[in-house]
């Protein structure tokens, strides 16, 4: 109907005569010789009459004003002018008058939920499904997500995904620009990428694989491989036992892995300026699906830092940050879920910005591959030193780093060790050990052996930036099927 919005030749007679397949939105028989329904087509709906006649029966009226909401139908009619001004800008100022209706495939008339419960919040966590002032009940998660097909096919839900599809596209242009190329890499593995703790093994033939915790091994293999710049988008799977609002067990992963010249701070620099565009880019090509989103969480503006100046913060100052605020906390110690929330509010009240670096975490709360930094005890130049660390020879803190959007980690990365010795060294020295001779590990310990630039890179979770840029409460609302401990289905 939108393309006779400026129809102004419309006959008494009736208006252009069209034929269409639309969605029935709801139907309701007015009396016996009117019904109306309402169509609707991805996101926008049009109202219809279907009033009895010489050539329509009061049958077929009955018919129409009964076809369950969800039947998709195919509609004969004239588009007119509503007799009376709609005050919405947002309905239509035309209806259809239907003078043919044939359903193509119906509906079953008991929907296990309806379309209008994906156009509320989920009801705060605990919360039984309750009925709000308007009446319609508050639908938990659990319900909108064993129906999701339905659940779906709510505005808000095409407004998440399609932002989601946004993200992937920002993030691939940038760094396409960027001399970066896309690559695809195994997800089947013969060794844990991550250490041994969250992973998931399956069978194998007559052997055991594992389902890739991240592409860590293999984009750093391809910098070995001179490809210089690399990102992938891929699936990533995490044995995450525990229900929490920011898990999933399978997420999307956004990777990059890079070469630099003399200092990891330049690709520090690169991610934080590719975040940037990520958030101008749904600012404004993203505006009208960000606010719709936004507006029924009542979820504030996501707050850009200004001039484009992210805040980095050495880890040590956002540890006296929290002490300063009251939070014992120790110089080495990892941050509890509730720290970085506190912390994401210290650094908003400081520098103005939801979005913010962390930088040169301590070494032993990080993974074998991550470079230690050059005063950290575990650095090569070090060795024979007196390591006056009261953690022994991990602690000392190492070049890698975390983004955090509104207190919540969605970013993590570092500069790696690019030399075979020292990697099998620390492979062996760090928290958790890992056997660098192991059948899994061993062509990734070689790859180092034939030289290799120094690089840095990181990891994001997609579903993360999703649900922080439009603040939402759990991170399942930004997954299609999302995979948790206690979900596989649908
Ligand atoms: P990643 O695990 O990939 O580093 P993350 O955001 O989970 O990302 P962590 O450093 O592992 O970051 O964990 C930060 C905090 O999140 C932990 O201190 C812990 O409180 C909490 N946490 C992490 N994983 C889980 C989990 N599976 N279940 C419950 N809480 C978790
Ligand atoms: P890390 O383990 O921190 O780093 O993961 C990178 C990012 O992935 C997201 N994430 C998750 N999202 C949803 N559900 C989960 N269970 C989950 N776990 C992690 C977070 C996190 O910041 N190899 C490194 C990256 C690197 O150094 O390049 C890694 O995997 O947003």
């Amino acid at each position: 109907a939108e393309q006779y919005k400026d129809t102004t030749s419309m006959d008494e007679a009736g208006g252009p005569d069209v034929c269409f397949r639309a969605v029935v939105d709801n139907a309701r028989n007015q009396s016996a010789k009117l019904s109306f329904l309402v169509f609707r087509q991805g996101m926008a709906t049009i109202q219809s009459v279907v009033a009895a006649s010489d050539k329509l029966s009061r049958q077929m009226v009955k018919f129409a004003g009964g076809i369950p909401a969800e039947s998709v139908v195919l509609v004969h009619g004239l588009v007119k002018k509503t007799p009376e001004p709609v005050k919405s800008a947002t309905i239509s100022q035309l209806e259809i008058h239907v003078k043919k209706l044939y359903i193509v495939a119906k509906a079953d008339s008991q929907l296990p939920m309806q379309v209008e419960d994906a156009e509320r919040a989920i009801p705060v966590e605990g919360e039984e499904e309750k009925e709000d002032a308007s009446g319609r009940p508050n639908v938990t998660l659990n319900t909108r997500l064993n129906n999701r097909v339905i659940d779906l096919r709510g505005k808000h839900n095409r407004a998440i995904f399609a932002i989601k599809d946004g993200v992937v596209a920002l993030f691939s242009e940038f760094l396409r620009n960027n001399g970066f190329i896309g690559i695809q890499t195994p997800k089947l593995l013969g060794s844990p990428s991550e250490g041994g703790a969250n992973i998931f093994q399956v069978t194998y033939f007559a052997t055991k694989a594992f389902l890739a915790q991240s592409p860590q091994l293999y984009k750093q293999m391809l910098i070995a491989a001179r490809f210089e710049s690399v990102f992938e988008v891929g699936p990533i799977f995490r044995a995450e036992n525990s229900n929490t609002a920011r898990h999933l067990t399978e997420f999307t992963g956004l990777d990059l892995e890079t070469t630099f010249d003399e200092d990891y701070h330049e690709v520090v620099e690169l991610l934080e300026r590719l975040m940037l565009f990520i958030f101008n880019g749904l600012k404004t090509r993203y505006k009208a699906e960000t606010d719709l989103v936004r507006s029924i969480y009542h979820v504030d503006e996501f707050k850009l830092p200004e001039a484009g100046k992210v805040p980095r913060i050495p880890f040590r100052e956002g540890i006296q940050m929290l002490r300063d605020d009251g939070v014992e906390i120790g110089d080495y110690d990892d941050l509890s879920t509730p720290d970085e929330k506190r912390l994401g509010a210290l650094v908003l009240e400081k520098y103005g910005s939801d979005f913010y670096v962390l930088d040169e975490f301590p070494l032993n709360i990080r993974p074998f591959y991550t470079m230690p930094a050059h005063t950290s005890p575990a650095h090569p130049k070090n060795a024979g030193k007196p390591n006056d660390s009261p953690l022994g020879i991990n602690a000392g803190y190492s070049n890698s780093y975390d983004f955090f959007m509104r207190g919540q980690e969605i970013l993590s990365g570092a500069q790696r060790i690019h030399d075979a010795k020292f990697l099998e060294k620390r492979m062996k020295e760090c928290v958790t050990p890992v056997d660098p001779t192991s059948d899994g590990l061993r062509d990734y310990v070689n790859a180092f052996r034939y030289g290799c630039p120094p690089h840095a890179g990181g990891g994001i979770g997609l579903e993360r930036i999703v649900m922080l840029w439009l603040g939402l409460p759990n991170v399942r609302l930004a997954s299609l099927f999302p995979r948790d401990p206690s979900r596989l289905m649908p």
